[in-house]
């Protein structure tokens, strides 16, 4: 039979905070290694769950298993979402705390799955509500729908959430989910009309045109050819190998009916996802004296019917702009350019709004319906992950900046909530030095000096303002910040490797260059008048939701794209903050979406960004385990005469009377006021190893008796 310390060898250790030698990066990174050879891919830092992306299905989420782990201490069976799952839900309920769970890594780590599966578990393993049994149900059909409508193909991950994305999930006094909510971040609206290559659109629109039958592509004017459509072109990449938009097609309409659109709302919102193809066949001419016309007469019919607006109205203000000077209203023609963007700003913003509209129908679906008192709330929180990519615009600052913030809150919650149980425990600790990513978040989001707020101030100046004059801005205001460089130097030289389009951030997981051109564009967000009313005119109930009448008459500028942003953000801290927070940090292991490539140089950086090592400093720094008295003495009780097979007083005496009886020396331990803190793996390996002999001592006594017998 295969030793312990062998076994131990093979697969490393389930929890960082045993490692012998939890200093060292290199015994780190062969520990996730080895289990990640194993197939082992989940392991703890403490109570944190880090997660390796396996890249390929693994027999470990099925329905035994989640049954496995129901009620179980997380320490007594190998680390699995699952465990964290249970013992957020259990934590919710015997604590009555909301709780939130965190979800973080770079894009392809594996959030999106791993927060399905978190859901998956409490659909199963919580009870049913008796008013609410479809509940479930339409808390997992919500995945589908938004991931057709959210996520894409990119070349990180052939299913990128392109959204930011957090859910309550609702439990009444019994534990059974009773409602839920979502709360959406930012879409990547900009991939509506453009893909970079090797990329797709967003999954929808290669669904229908693969999945829907003939009679619905008829009506809608389509044919199947993604590459007939320019939205669609891009990318050169209308098929991945890994997608079946002819089967996720089926299983989205199967999700809209669960979740309880009506056959009319699905048709009007498959209008307007084919108008949005229309849309991009959209062209025009220039006239001699340089005015634009439009050169497809069919699909400005086709978006007629689908979308019931008045062709003529839309021919004139996809040509034409409406300003209001001195009261007076004026109509003056577009350029060839100015005509394009203003038609696929029209893409864009159709696109956005209606998945927003799709956001707010799943959470009426969703909302609480019954009255339930004393509800309990799990957060769960999955974003788009840290992303570099050879040319990184506006929405790269957005998605890298709502990973700073996570990253933030991590650093305040982890180190809060360790100094928070010393203290109430009433334990002398040591502080760990972190790299806090605080001067990050303010180099984008302070007021008035923050890269948010001069860039709002180059969109709103009066005059010529460009994506260029915008990088000068930023420039002078912070050239010379430790986090910020621009291609130019203290000197007044030039760094040749810059260009002079671009800025650099150093960010908290890797420097990254964003190219300001598009970002005044892209911030402004505006959609022209004339175009906003024809919209609002549509007889498309969604369409009508979404464009409404007062945002054409009221002349108050909303809030920048970037701004808008940076407030949901805050708001998001601030429900975060309210919560107890469980974590799970994703890692990539290779960059080739491959099962079994464990590549070191990725793991080691992200290792380093994600703080892991630091975590589990901390973690080490006063005391590597920690356990409440009831567990510990329930574990070891075996071990000790006295406490065995059961200890009658008071719960610290029976954990003294049992570490003595283990010869456990003063400085190896301190008993804090619920807990027993160990502060060396090695002694806990110790009576490990001893409550596995003394059980398998009583095994073969077991096999001996029955032999004899
Ligand atoms: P992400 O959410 O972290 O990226 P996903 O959760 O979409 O990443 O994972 C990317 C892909 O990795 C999935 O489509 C699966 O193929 C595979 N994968 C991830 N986790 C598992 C798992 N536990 N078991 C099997 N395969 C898995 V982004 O949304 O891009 O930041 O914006
Ligand atoms: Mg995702």
């Amino acid at each position: 039979m295969e030793s312990a310390l062998t076994a131990r060898d093979r697969v490393g250790v389930q929890d960082f905070v045993l490692l012998e030698n939890y200093n060292s990066e290199a015994a780190f990174i062969e520990n996730l290694r080895r289990r990640f050879r194993e197939n082992l891919v989940y392991t703890y830092i403490g109570s944190v769950l880090v997660s390796v992306n396996p890249y390929k299905e693994l027999e470990i989420y099925s329905k035994q298993q989640m049954e496995r782990y129901r009620g179980v201490s997380f320490y007594e069976i190998s680390p699995h979402i699952y465990a964290l799952s249970d013992n957020t839900y259990r934590a919710m309920r015997t604590e009555r705390k909301d709780q939130c769970i965190l979800i973080s890594g770079e894009s392809g780590a594996g959030k999106t799955e791993a927060s399905k599966k978190i859901l998956l578990y409490y659909a199963v393993t919580c009870p049913a509500n008796d008013h609410m049994a479809a509940l479930g149900d339409r808390l997992l059909q919500s995945n589908p729908v938004l991931e057709a409508f959210g996520n894409a193909k990119t070349l990180r991950n052939d299913n990128s959430s392109r959204f930011g994305k957090y859910m309550d999930v609702q439990f009444d006094f019994r534990g059974a989910p009773v409602g839920g909510h979502i709360l959406n971040y930012l879409l990547e609206k900009s991939r509506v009309v453009h893909q970079n290559h090797g990329e797709r659109n967003f999954h929808i629109f290669y669904q229908l045109l693969e999945g829907g039958d003939d009679d619905l592509l008829h009506r809608l004017d389509l044919d199947r050819n993604p590459q007939n459509y320019k939205y669609l072109v891009k990318g050169n990449c209308p098929r991945v190998s890994s997608i079946s938009d002819k089967n996720n097609w089926k299983t989205v309409m199967k999700a809209l009916s669960v979740i309880g659109f009506s056959d009319e709302e699905v048709q009007k919102l498959l209008n307007i996802i084919a108008s949005v193809l229309h849309l991009g066949n959209t062209h025009f001419g220039e006239g001699e004296e340089g005015e634009t016309h439009i050169t497809t007469e069919t699909q400005i019919r086709n978006l007629e019917k689908l979308l019931g607006v008045d062709g003529s109205a839309l021919r004139e203000a996809l040509t034409h702009k409406k300003l209001t000077a001195k009261g007076e209203e004026m109509i003056s023609p577009l350029n060839f350019e100015q005509a394009m963007s203003a038609r696929d700003a029209l893409a864009k913003a159709m696109y956005g709004r209606t998945f927003t509209w799709l956001v707010e129908k799943i959470n009426q679906s969703l909302a609480l319906k019954v009255n339930s008192k004393g509800s309990s709330v799990i957060g769960l929180l999955d974003i788009y992950g840290f992303e570099v990519l050879q040319h990184n615009s506006f929405e790269q600052f957005c998605i890298n900046y709502c990973n700073e913030k996570l990253q933030q809150l991590f650093i305040e919650l982890t180190l809060r909530s360790e100094q928070e149980e010393y203290e109430t425990e009433g334990i002398a600790w040591e502080t760990v030095k972190y790299f806090d990513n605080k001067i990050i978040c303010d180099l984008i989001e302070e007021k008035h000096k923050g890269i948010i707020s001069i860039l709002d101030e180059e969109c709103l100046r009066p005059g010529e303002t460009c994506d260029i004059s915008f990088l000068e801005k930023l420039e002078g205001t912070l050239g010379g910040h430790p986090h910020f460089v621009t291609h130019k130097l203290a000197n007044g030289k030039t760094r040749r490797v810059m260009s002079r389009e671009e800025f650099r951030l150093l960010h908290y997981a890797g420097e990254v260059n964003y190219n300001v051109n598009g970002f005044m564009d892209k911030n402004n967000d505006l959609l022209n008048r004339n175009l906003k009313e024809v919209m609002c005119q549509s007889d498309n109930q969604i369409l009508n939701h979404c464009f409404r009448r007062e945002e054409v008459i009221d002349q108050k500028r909303p809030e920048m794209a970037a701004t808008q942003f940076k407030n949901s953000l805050m708001k998001l801290m601030e429900i975060l903050m309210s919560k107890e927070p469980s974590y799970v940090r994703c890692i990539k292991p290779n960059d080739a979406k491959q099962p079994g490539r464990f590549d070191e140089v990725l793991v080691r950086h992200q290792v380093k960004y994600l703080g892991l090592m630091e975590n589990l400093r901390v973690r080490r720094a006063g005391f590597a385990y920690r356990r409440r008295f009831e567990a510990f003495l329930q574990r070891y009780k075996p071990l000790c005469p006295d406490t065995w097979p059961n200890w009658h007083g008071k719960l610290a005496d029976g954990v003294s009377t049992l570490v003595n009886h283990l010869g456990y020396k003063a400085e190896e331990y301190k008993l804090g006021r619920s807990k027993i803190f160990i502060r060396f793996p090695k002694t806990l390996f110790t009576t490990e190893d001893a409550l596995e002999r003394v059980k398998s001592i009583s095994f073969n006594v077991f096999v001996l008796i029955r032999f004899i017998k």
